[in-house]
């Protein structure tokens, strides 16, 4: 699909995304992390522009990348997309296998996001269920990433991008649910991760704000609860 050429404006590569999107700052990050020059447009999730729903007219979701007019949606595939149209700082391992693996745990990071979102809206035996799911992911996760500094090894790589929402935005679903999916003193290579990641410069200088991620969270928790009511 080639969108409108004056809709798009300039060569530039284009990201359509939400200040508070967890997928968007996937994008983001890897963009950065490449040295990518790119043009950044928020939308309002709320309010959603025609600009999204002719760009992403089967989701209607950010983040959207527009590279040479055409528009790309869904953040693993865009990192995929991203990393093989620029060379430098790989993301995904280079061996058919790895990255096989890398892809099937980034499947899982939006697997497990989901079941935290919904854990996080439920309530009573339900979210005790969610949450229970979630912790057993995060566990096997814990396996995984022992020994290493980050799941790229030494370096971040597609795997500790597509969790990247476990250090900043499941914080504030845990506190919004009254829940806890990381323990701490359980999930001790998890924490250390959690800190490696947040310490990097592209990461900690493109985080949402704290403040308006609770009263995002807050809202759609209400929202959610509003809707099973009779
Ligand atoms: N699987 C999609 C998820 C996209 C998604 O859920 N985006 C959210 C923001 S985090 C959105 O646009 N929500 C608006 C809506 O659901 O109407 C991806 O990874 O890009």
């Amino acid at each position: 699909m080639e969108i409108r050429r004056e809709m798009m404006g300039s060569e530039k590569v284009k990201l359509v995304s939400s200040v508070l999107s967890p997928v968007g700052r996937r994008v983001e990050w890897v963009l950065k992390l490449k040295g990518v020059d790119y043009e950044y447009v928020e939308e309002d999730l709320f309010n959603k522009s025609n600009l999204l729903l002719e760009l992403n007219p089967v989701h209607k979701k950010v983040p959207v990348l527009v590279h040479h007019h055409k528009p790309i949606a869904e953040s693993l595939i865009i990192l995929q997309y991203i990393d093989q149209t620029w060379n430098q700082y790989p993301l995904l391992p280079q061996h058919p296998y790895q990255r096989a693996l890398a892809r099937f745990w980034g499947t899982l990071a939006d697997k497990l996001a989901k079941t935290s979102w919904d854990a996080m809206c439920g309530s009573g035996d339900e979210q005790e269920k969610t949450v229970k799911e979630a912790r057993e992911v995060m566990d096997k996760l814990e396996e995984e990433i022992k020994g290493k500094r980050f799941f790229g090894g030494d370096r971040i790589g597609y795997i500790d991008i597509a969790f990247g929402w476990i250090p900043c935005w499941l914080p504030v679903w845990e506190e919004v649910g009254s829940m806890q999916i990381v323990e701490p003193l359980k999930h001790t290579a998890i924490s250390a991760w959690i800190n490696n990641f947040l310490s990097h410069p592209v990461i900690s200088h493109n985080l949402p704000p704290r403040d308006k991620l609770l009263l995002y969270s807050q809202r759609r928790k209400k929202d959610f609860s509003s809707t099973l009511r009779p």
